[in-house]
């Protein structure tokens, strides 16, 4: 097991449009462990592979609060949707910024499991939410893409401050 990096944002990378997974095999197994470990440790319900840099149709999640829950879904798609819902979004690739964002209230979307086998859900709630918002991952697009320009350019200079305020944190723990 490792625990991955994760890009972030303006990271161009994340702008990749990931390709369709062909092999069920021991390796994407082993990409599925890793994404778990990652996707936990750093306390998300939700992880794209292109968010560690992999630029496959695989997307985890798990809104359980006792975080025992995990769902796996590769080469997903949304095959029909209802309704609007507003939720406050936040993106491990975007750390302390929260907006909101309206998606489709209900889905149902088709998926292959880890060996292959393919199968369909109804989704619902955070379940949802967190669904559309890891496809969107898939397609190179980010919560932050919704907002208008004048909040894209709020949230450029707050993650230039943060990151600043980072620097400035590591330097001092030195002495
Ligand atoms: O951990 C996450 N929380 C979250 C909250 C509201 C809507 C979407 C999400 S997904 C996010 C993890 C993440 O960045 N997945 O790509
Ligand atoms: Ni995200």
């Amino acid at each position: 097991m490792a625990n991955l990096d994760i890009l972030e944002f303006p990271d161009p990378r994340l702008r990749t449009v990931a390709r369709p997974v062909e092999a069920f095999d021991a390796d994407l197994g082993r990409l599925i462990n890793d994404m778990f470990e990652t996707m936990y440790s750093a306390q998300g319900i939700g992880l794209a592979a292109t968010q560690v840099n992999i630029h496959k149709q695989l997307l985890l999640i798990d809104v359980s609060e006792t975080r025992d829950q995990p769902h796996v879904y590769i080469n997903p798609q949304v095959i029909e949707s209802e309704g609007s819902e507003t939720c406050e979004e936040g993106c491990l690739s975007v750390p302390g910024i929260y907006a909101e964002v309206s998606r489709a209230e209900k889905i149902r979307i088709s998926a292959q499991d880890p060996a292959g086998n393919s199968f369909e859900e109804e989704l619902d709630g955070m379940h949802a939410v967190c669904f559309q918002h890891e496809m969107d991952h898939l397609k190179g697009t980010l919560f932050v893409d919704y907002l208008s320009p004048l909040k894209q350019r709020m949230v450029r200079k707050k993650l230039e401050k943060q990151r600043k305020q980072e620097i400035k944190n590591t330097t001092g723990n030195r002495i």
